[in-house]
């Protein structure tokens, strides 16, 4: 099979998107998400402009309930966010996190590291209403009742439509999903291809393949789903998915510029505060924090707003478009974002055409020598129709 993915510096273990299948597909009919033409694409204002305000006071802004106290009782299993101003932004240069690896030509791989994750800057503040939130990732259990209840076939379940991949091989065109297939050995870390595979018959049913089943893991993220199936759940749920904006708010937990959820440390004690990738990337996991892979949810302790695993374990898909300028532009309006929510266009100069959004908190593959998105305020982007073993939800709701 020919390659299957597209290789971009910012293409860490997160976002893992790229079209899998040979040939070229067709650009989606997505209307928002049409493809823009590289040279412009980062300069051009966005269509849809963000309502600026000016700062509230800064004893309303940012501590844990003091902005805004819960309009009821909470629903089962979600956590209210009080609404309230933050500093949205990626973590700055060299922190602790870095061990960054490089490729078989000496090039650094962690591109983001040394950078300070330029799409994740330059900081700004934004404001958000309060709202509910799951307390956990969607779980097998609960997905499955939402397949028993509608009947909903995902997309990783479905046989691709040949005319969204002309000059593909028909026979290659059957339901299936990415994996990830660590190899035995080291492996120069600028090739994805390297660890991940297209694996006919692996869907959220089947998270590594057609031999693997659910069982035992009722508790665990639901895997391998594509943003509409994460869509047609929370609207199921009667939820919808997250702004980044409300990620990230609630991922903080009123706490303002710290670089992971749970504080200042990476390893308080000595001790993993979420599920990630310790040893060597990708091919000797040594499940330091416990997990090689998936870990059930609600394992690691929460943040201040009781939340589980906003670092780690599994990516979680936003409903903003994904756009590497977008801070860029919030940040040049001044002000207060007033419940920003994502650019009108998608666009990812690694893969211009593609539309995808936005996915944060990182994955148990996130490593210190190529990803560490489990550092706060980091940024990660998925093709839309496509999940993987790595890629999960959670849903939020309205106050009412
Ligand atoms: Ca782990």
């Amino acid at each position: 099979m020919k390659s299957v993915f597209t290789v971009g510096t910012s293409l860490c273990c997160a976002a893992l998107s790229a079209l899998f299948l040979p040939g070229c597909r067709v650009q989606e009919s997505t209307g928002s998400a049409a493809p823009v033409a590289t040279s412009v694409a980062l300069t051009q204002p966005l269509a849809r402009p963000i309502k600026v305000v000016q700062p509230v006071k800064k004893a309303e802004t940012t501590h844990v309930g003091v902005v805004s106290r819960p309009p009821g009782p909470a629903p089962k299993g979600m956590v209210w966010i009080p609404a309230g101003q933050f500093w949205m932004s990626g973590p700055p240069q060299n922190n602790e996190s870095c061990r960054c690896a490089t490729s078989a030509k000496g090039k650094p791989i962690c591109a983001g590291l040394l950078s300070g994750f330029t799409d994740a800057q330059p900081g700004h503040a934004v404001y958000v209403d309060g709202f509910w939130m799951d307390a956990t990732e969607v779980t097998n259990a609960q997905f499955s009742a939402f397949v028993r209840a509608t009947g909903y076939v995902t997309v990783a379940e479905r046989k691709p439509d040949p005319a969204q991949f002309p000059g593909a091989d028909p026979a290659l065109l059957v339901p299936g999903s990415i994996v990830f297939t660590p190899p035995k050995t080291a492996v120069p870390l600028d090739n994805v291809n390297a660890w991940w595979s297209y694996v006919p018959g692996a869907n959220w049913r089947h998270p590594s393949g057609p031999h693997s089943t659910l069982k035992g893991k009722e508790n665990f993220p639901v895997v391998q789903v594509a943003y509409e199936d994460a869509a047609a759940y929370a609207k199921w749920a009667d939820k919808r998915l997250p702004t980044e904006a409300e990620w990230e708010r609630a991922a903080r937990g009123g706490q303002e510029r710290e670089p992971y959820v749970w504080g200042k440390q990476l390893k308080p004690g000595g001790r993993w505060q979420c599920n990630a990738f310790q040893g060597e990337f990708p091919y000797h996991d040594t499940a330091e924090d416990g997990y090689a892979g998936l870990a059930p949810v609600a394992h690691f302790a929460p943040n201040h707003y009781h939340l589980y695993d906003m670092a780690g374990n599994v990516w979680e898909w936003c409903s903003d478009w994904y756009r590497p300028d977008y801070y860029a532009q919030l940040a040049a309006q001044g002000g207060v974002a007033h419940n920003p929510h994502g650019p009108t266009q998608s666009y990812d100069p690694d893969e211009p055409g593609v539309p995808k959004r936005v996915q944060r908190g990182g994955s148990f593959l996130c490593s210190d020598q190529y990803c560490a998105r489990y550092l706060l305020g980091t940024r990660g982007k998925g093709a839309v129709d496509t999940g993987s073993s790595h890629v999960g939800f959670r849903c939020v709701r309205a106050a009412r």
